[in-house]
C-alpha cells in the first residue's frame, strides 16, 4: 500500500455454505439443483470475466456506458462527501466511473464475501484514489449486518451493478433489497443496475454463446465436484441449457444429462435419468415499471432511471422513503 492511501478491513467472519453440503442437498431434489452462487471459484470466476467480454453478453458494457454517459447526473444525485457502499463488490471495476465523477466521496465501502479477493480489490482501489478512504467489510451480504462506523455526514448511497438482482426470485429480491436498506439506515439511496426485457433471441445468445464460454461456465460446476467432491461425472455426458422464458420473464439456466446414468459424489451414488435437468440459476429480467414495483416493496422511492438507446439495460437510483 503506498503512502497517502486510506484503508481499513473489517472481518465480520462470514460462515459460508460449503459447496458439498449445497450439492448433496441439491442432488436430493426434484428438480436437482445447485445454488448460482456456487459459480465463482477460481475458475468460474476467471469464465465469468470472459463471459463479460462477449460480443453476446451486451450487459456488462452497456452497463458501463450508461455510467459514463451520466455520471454527472448521478453524481449531481449522490452530491458531495457521500459513503459509496457496494455489496458484492468483486473487483470493484465499475466503482471507478463514480469515484471520478464524484465531489469527494467521504469513504468507499466495498462488501464481499470472499476475504482475499476484497482485500487485493480494496487495496488496488485505494492505491488508485488516495483521497477516498476505503474500508472493506468482508460479510455475508444476503443476510443482516452491522457496518462500521464511517467518516462523513453525506448520505449513504448503496451500488449494486450487473443486474446481480437479477439472480434473485423476486420475493427474495425485495428481501434483499430490504436488507439493504436496512444496513444503509434513513435516508439512504441506491444505484442499481437491471437488465430489461426484450426479445428472446437477443437473451438467448447472451446466455448461450457462439464460444461456449457460458456452457463451459456452467459446465465448471461438475467440474468443480470431480476436483472437490471427489466426482466421477463424465463431463461430455451432461450439456448446458439455457432459454428465455417471456411468461416467467426469466432466462432459465440448466444442466441435461444425455443418458441414463449413475455418479458418485462424496461417497454417495445419484441417478440420472436421459434428459433430466440440474436447474443452476434464473436470471430475471424487468421493465422499468417492474423492477420500480419490486423496489417499492422494500421501501425505494424512484428518483431517476437511465438506460441506453436501444433499452437494453437500465441504471435506476432510488432514495428511501
Ligand atoms: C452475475 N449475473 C448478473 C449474471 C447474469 O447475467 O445473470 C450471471 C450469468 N450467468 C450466465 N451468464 C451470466
Amino acid at each position: 500500500m503506498r503512502n497517502g492511501a486510506l484503508f481499513g478491513f473489517h472481518d465480520l467472519a462470514p460462515g459460508e455454505e460449503s459447496f458439498r453440503d449445497a450439492v448433496l442437498a441439491g442432488f436430493g431434489r426434484v428438480p436437482k439443483r445447485i445454488p448460482c452462487k456456487f459459480f465463482y471459484d477460481a475458475r468460474g470466476s476467471a469464465l465469468f470475466e470472459e463471459i463479460c467480454r462477449l460480443p453476446e453478453y451486451y450487459l456488462t458494457r452497456t452497463e458501463i456506458a450508461i455510467l459514463e454517459e451520466n455520471s454527472t447526473d448521478i453524481a449531481a444525485q449522490m452530491g458531495p462527501q457521500c459513503r459509496v457502499i457496494e455489496f458484492g463488490s468483486g473487483a470493484s471495476q465499475k466503482v471507478r466511473i463514480l469515484l471520478h465523477a464524484l465531489d469527494q466521496a467521504a469513504a468507499y465501502v466495498p462488501v464481499d464475501i470472499s476475504r482475499e479477493h476484497l482485500r487485493d480489490a480494496a487495496t488496488c482501489l485505494a492505491e488508485d484514489f488516495p483521497s477516498v478512504p476505503v474500508i472493506a467489510v468482508c460479510a455475508d451480504y444476503t443476510r443482516p449486518f452491522r457496518l462500521p462506523p464511517l467518516p462523513g455526514k453525506g448520505k449513504s448511497v448503496g451500488f449494486f451493478p450487473g443486474s446481480t438482482i437479477g439472480n434473485f426470485e423476486p420475493d427474495a429480491a425485495v428481501a434483499f433489497l430490504a436488507n439493504y436498506a436496512r444496513i444503509l439506515g434513513p435516508g439512504g439511496e441506491m444505484l442499481i443496475g437491471v437488465d430489461l426485457k426484450k426479445e428472446a433471441d437477443i437473451l438467448d445468445l447472451a446466455y448461450d454463446d457462439r464460444a461456449g464460454v457460458t456452457a463451459a461456465f456452467n459446465l465448471n460446476l461438475l467440474e468443480r465436484i470431480n476436483r472437490e467432491l471427489d466426482g466421477d461425472l463424465d463431463i461430455d455426458r451432461f450439456e448446458h441449457v439455457a432459454f428465455y422464458s417471456a411468461a416467467k420473464g426469466r432466462v432459465e439456466i440448466y444442466i441435461r444429462s444425455l443418458a441414463d446414468q449413475t455418479v458418485h459424489i462424496a461417497g454417495t451414488r445419484f441417478q440420472f435419468a436421459k434428459d433430466e435437468l440440474i436447474h443452476t440459476e434464473y436470471s430475471y429480467k424487468y421493465s422499468v415499471e417492474e423492477f420500480r414495483d419490486l423496489a417499492a416493496r422494500a421501501g425505494f422511492r424512484p428518483v431517476d432511471t437511465w438506460t441506453d438507446p436501444a433499452e437494453l439495460f437500465s441504471v435506476h437510483y432510488f432514495r428511501l422513503r
